[in-house]
This record gives structure tokens, sequence and C-alpha cells, in this order.
């Protein structure tokens, strides 16, 4: 047992030792334990504080969350004013903006700050000796909403300040916002619990902030990085905003890790590029990036317009989400027969781009959003990803707007649509006997990564369906069926398109077992999966013949590709059409087969990124595959090397952030190398 001195001696300690390791977790981003180490000293600490009530404090590490729903929010008069910031949407208004701050300062070149601009909510928090008193919403920048409850379950925010240099007051001013993978995980349990989900990061964040029940706040994946201050005893604080900054990560605050101290306009621009290019690696949603002059002193005497600074602009990116009218909804028919419900949308600039379209994704996904014909809607573009419809602005719906009905018949040839029990998708069941399918299997079939026949464009391949010249991928070898005139006669070509066509028709005859597997276009059938069929059988012939059980033995070959496989080469017309190809000229060397041989890669997944000098991408991944590694496309906690040639991109980054090792084309050279020697 221990003496009442003893329990308060070891609740102090623990609220340390539990602070500390906060801070090495949230602001350092350097965990110092094991969560299962920080949940006993937690679980610890609670039983101590149950044994001697009065000793429980508000800043104690296991009072974040408030017990009682409120009826409202209280106002909170801002001591100092939250600040708005004004946008420059160009580089025009960048140098602009840097003109007017170098004239009003009568000086050649500044020195600036440069964050980046979080998409979440503005929020402030003041402490009083240390301790978390209030925090409040920006509000029209003078009255905010009272919303410390609420905040207090932000395990980000420290309840207590460290070390004990602190200002008396101290006023903090950041952004509270979402991270992309709490996002995601919020929306799956709301769906899972038939809840609406959330249309993006920011509105799930201020949605959170608002909840007048902070238990509820308390499930929501929230986060705080801190950019600047409000009321505060301003000797104690360093000259420089960067110095500020600083000075709040030593006292528990975070910080984002991308902020920089930059010279001059140029270096505004540089940094504006450099986030641009990390933007999809960043673990958080940003609309841009902020500028600040670094100096106080000059802040002070640049002074204000109206509610912002002077001193400061927000450099935004392209929005990624904008309003635009949903003319109709189309039905696309893809390769496989699935049936696509796509967006026709009135162009809207979007993510720097002009959309037209947007996937609506499958008969659910619009069921669930609602859109019907004539909404308006909400586009996102964000990155490289494919522009989606978001949400429907339901006040402005037309009259008579019908809801949407997934067709019966396929809208390309009149086969039935079937959509599987369980499955999201429709399909055509009309298989090749539907010219869409036909025209996406015979795009596929020669794209660059399956047989690769250079100057087959998607849109002659289209023509010569939409005649009845091509029917099958056979017809392209066979000169009789689709001689040179033919070609020749399309749209924008000619005859010497027609003789190049023809010889890289010729060319891709030549192939590979595993791209000529790929190009077959079978259901789940990828790349990778091809060529692991193809290291472990050798031959064709006996991937055809293999039953049940001898498929399953292939790495990464589950019983849904088993089943694919099985109904491909079951049919007839298939078989028939791989006769064909043979007969006319395609062929490829029988590979050793793998079954037998070692696998020194085998469970190792690779990531490949940039240019390579001594190979291409795809020859470094063959490679790779025959030793018996996976390559995947995106890096994950899970990958084991990521290999990087020249500009790298993106990729770089966040192997870094997951502790990714990281070999270069050296590296892999000699790995290959290695393994070959070793063979
Ligand atoms: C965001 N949203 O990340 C400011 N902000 O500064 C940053 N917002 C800001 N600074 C003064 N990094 C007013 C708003």
């Amino acid at each position: 047992m221990l003496t009442p001195k003893e329990i308060e001696t070891s609740i102090i300690q623990l609220r340390i030792e539990i602070n500390l390791h906060n801070y090495h977790y949230y602001v350092l981003d350097a965990p110092q334990v094991p969560d299962a180490e920080y949940d006993r000293l937690m679980k610890r600490l609670q039983v101590l504080e149950l044994q001697v009530p009065e000793l429980i404090t508000l800043d104690s590490p296991t009072q974040r969350v408030g017990t009682k729903p409120l009826a409202g929010f209280d106002e909170i008069t801002h001591a100092v004013a939250m600040l708005s910031l004004d946008n420059a949407f160009s580089d025009d208004e960048m140098f602009a903006f840097d003109a007017r701050v170098t004239k009003g300062l009568e000086i050649e070149e500044v020195t600036y700050c440069a964050e980046p601009k979080l998409d979440g909510l503005a929020v402030s928090l003041r402490y009083e000796d240390g301790r978390l008193v209030h925090a409040a919403t920006r509000g029209d920048g003078r009255v905010g909403e009272d919303i410390t409850q609420n905040v207090r379950t932000i395990s980000s925010v420290p309840l207590r300040l460290m070390g004990d240099d602190f200002p008396p007051v101290l006023e903090v001013r950041g952004e509270v916002y979402m991270p992309r993978a709490g996002f995601d995980a919020l929306n799956k349990r709301q769906r899972d619990h038939d809840e609406k989900p959330f249309a993006n990061p920011r509105n799930a964040a201020a949605g959170s902030l608002r909840q007048l029940d902070p238990e509820i706040t308390a499930t929501r994946p929230l986060a705080l990085y801190c950019y600047g201050v409000g009321e505060v005893e301003k000797q104690l604080l360093p000259a420089s905003h960067y110095g500020i900054l600083a000075r709040l990560k030593e006292w528990g605050l975070r910080i984002s890790p991308e902020t920089e101290e930059v010279r001059g306009v140029t270096g505004c621009l540089e940094y504006y590029r450099k986030i641009d290019d990390k933007r999809d690696a960043l673990p958080y949603e940003i609309d841009g990036v902020v500028f600040k002059v670094n100096s106080i002193r000059q802040q002070q005497a640049l002074g204000f317009v109206s509610r912002a600074p002077r001193w400061a602009i927000a450099h935004k990116f392209p929005a990624q989400e904008e309003m635009t009218r949903l003319i109709a909804i189309d039905i696309q028919v893809g390769r496989t027969g699935a049936l696509t419900p796509v967006a026709r949308l009135e162009p809207v600039f979007v993510g720097g781009v002009t959309v037209t379209n947007a996937t609506l994704h499958n008969e659910d996904e619009v069921r669930r959003k609602d859109v019907r014909g004539g909404d308006m809607v909400v586009v996102r573009r964000a990155g490289d990803v494919i522009p989606e419809v978001v949400s429907v602005v339901l006040a402005q719906r037309p009259d008579g707007a019908g809801a949407f009905v997934m067709p019966t018949d396929c809208p390309v040839c009149g086969s039935e649509v079937r959509r599987v029990e369980g499955e999201a998708v429709s399909r055509c069941s009309g298989g090749l006997y539907c010219s869409a399918q036909r025209k996406e299997a015979i795009k596929h079939f020669a794209s660059r990564r399956a047989m690769d026949i250079e100057g087959l464009g998607d849109k002659i391949v289209e023509q010569l369906v939409e005649i009845g010249w091509l029917n099958s991928v056979a017809d392209l070898y066979d000169r009789s069926a689709l001689p040179h005139n033919k070609l020749a006669g399309m749209d924008r070509m000619g005859d010497k398109s027609a003789d190049n066509l023809i010889a890289a028709i010729d060319k891709s005859k030549q192939t590979t077992l595993a791209r000529f597997l790929f190009s077959l276009g079978i259901r789940e059938v990828g790349q990778a999966t091809a060529q692991s069929l193809a290291n472990h059988f050798g031959k064709l012939s006996a991937i055809m013949d293999a039953d049940e059980e001898a498929l399953l033995a292939v790495a990464d070959v589950g019983p849904v590709v088993v089943a694919n496989l099985r109904a491909f080469f079951h049919e007839s017309h298939n078989r028939e059409v791989i006769e064909s190809l043979q007969r006319l000229g395609v062929q490829w060397p029988d590979v050793v087969a793998k079954r037998d041989l070692p696998q020194p890669l085998a469970g190792q997944t690779f990531v490949l990124t940039g240019s390579m000098e001594s190979m291409t991408r795809d020859e470094a991944k063959a490679k790779l595959q025959a030793l018996g590694a996976k390559v995947t496309g995106s890096i994950s906690k899970k990958t084991s090397y990521l290999v990087v040639g020249a500009d790298p991109g993106s990729k770089r980054d966040k192997a870094e952030k997951f502790g990714v090792p990281i070999l270069d084309e050296a590296a892999l050279e000699a790995l290959l190398l290695g393994h070959s020697v070793a063979n």
C-alpha cells in the first residue's frame, strides 16, 4: 500500500512522464515508447487518481473528455483579433504582394516564413500560467465560440505547456484539421453505421468541433498545427515569426515540419512549387501555402488593412472542388462489361484542368449521393485522381429531376445487364458480342504494357470496330481481314501511317508469355499476376490446362483469379482466338518454369519511381518479379524497398516518412546481379 504522500508523488511523476511522451509523439514525431507502454502509464495514473479524487486537476492527461454535453456554445471575445489572410492565385499576384512589402519597408529583399496552408478550422488557444484555459473558433475575428471542451479532447493539444519559461499569458493560433487517414477511417465508420459520410476532411473537422457532446468529438481523429500567436507578453518572444514558432514547439505545441525561412519572392515561388509537388504525399489536405514577413519589427511597420495583415499572404493552389451543373448521367461500358455511371458536366475548371466528365462509380454510389440529371453538384479533382462528384446541392435541384435507374439492358449491345448479389458492379452479359467490350478489349490488348502495338490508338480501334473490320484481336494480324488499304483509309491515317502500323503489329508478334497473358484481359489478371503465372508454369498450355489446385499454388493467386482463369479458358471462343493468334505468328520463348527454382526475393515488395539509365522501369520490374519479388505502384508501411531513379517525385518523401529503405539504381543493379550470380 502506498502512503497518500507516495500516491501524490506518483501522480505528479506519471503526469510529467505522460506529457513528455505526448511531446515526443505529437510534436517531435518521434515516439519514445510503444503504444502499449503509454496505455499502461495512463491506466496507472487513472487508478491512482481514483484513489485520491481530490488530486484530479483539469490539466491531468486523464481529463481530456468532459462528461456533460453542452446546450450551446458561449461566446469568447478574442483579446487580440484573429486575422484573415489575403489570397494570391498566381505568380503575378505574388510579385505584386512582394513589391508592396519591399516598397513599404523600403528594402530590396525580404525574408519570409513559409508554411503550408492547412484546410481545417482556425482556433485560438489561451494558456494562463501554462494551463489551457480556453479554446475558441475564429468566428468573425473579434468574437468566436467557446469550444474548450472539444479542443481538450484533441490529443496533440497540450493541456499544459512544457518547461517553465513560457509567458504567463499565451494565446496560440493554429488550425485544427483531420488527417486524411483519420478522415477515411471516420467515413468508413459512418457508412458502416448507415450514417452520412463527410464530403471532405475540412467539413469533418468543422463538424467534429461543433459537436455539443465532447464524447463524440473525442472519437474524431483531429489534430492541431500552430502558426502564430495572439495576446502574449511580447518581450519574452523572439524577434522573428520563425523564431516564435520554434519557441512554441519547445513549449510542446505542434508546428508544421514543412515550415521554412525563404528569401524574396523567388524563394516563395520555389517553396510553392515544392509543396505543390509534395501535396498528394502529405498526410493532410492543404489548399495553398502561406508567406509571412519573418521579422516582427517589419510586420509591425507594415501593419494591417481592414482585417488582414499587409505582411502575410496565402498563395492558393487551384481549387480542388467546384460547383457545376450535371447535364446527364451517361453509362460507360468497360472492358469487362462493367457499367459505370458517368456524370456529364457543364465544363468547370477544377484542380487546374477543365473537367467535363466525372465518375459516379456505381449504382449504389449514385443512390447514396442521390445524384440526378440537372442537379448542381460539387465536383472534386485532387492530384491525378479521376474527377468525382462529391455531393449534390439539394437546394438547387430543378423541379421534376428523376432518380437514377440502372438500365436493365446494355445501352451499347442490348444484352441483359446482370448484377451479382453482394457486388456493387452491374455488368453487360454480352461479352465480346458487345462492341463496347470488344473495343476496350482490343485497346487493352494493344496497350503499352500488353502487346505494345505503337500507333494503334483508341480512335482507330473504335473506327475499325464500328465499321466491322476488326472483330477480334486476331484480325489485327490477319492481312486478309485487315489489309493495308483498309488501314490507310481510316481518319487521320494514310499510306505511311498504315505501313508503320503494320510494322508495329508485326513487331508485336515477338512477345513474352507474361505480356501475352496480361493482354488477354482476363478479369483480375493484372501484370503482376500474369508474371507470376508465367514464372510458375513456364508454358501457356500448362496454364490453360491447370486445375484449381495447381493454380492456387501460384503466389498471389486466390480463388477469384482461379475462377476467372478457368472461366476464360473454358470458353471455346477464347481458345480459338488464342489458336488464331499463334497461327498468325504471335510467339514467345518458353520460360523456364520457376516452380522449383529458388525465389530469393519472395515475400519482398518493391516500388519503383523516377527514370533509370541502364533499364526501363518495366525491365526492372520484370527482373525483380523473376526473382520472386512483388512490384507494386504505391508505398505503404509494408513496402520493403523503394527504388529511385532520376526525378523521383513524391514517393521518395512518402518512403522516408514510412521509414522504407531507399535503393538507387546502382544498388538495384548490385541486388539483381548478386542474385543472378547466386542463381
Ligand atoms: C493555415 N491555415 O495553415 C495562417 N494558416 O495566419 C497558416 N493560417 C494565418 N497561417 C494568419 N499557416 C491568419 C491565418
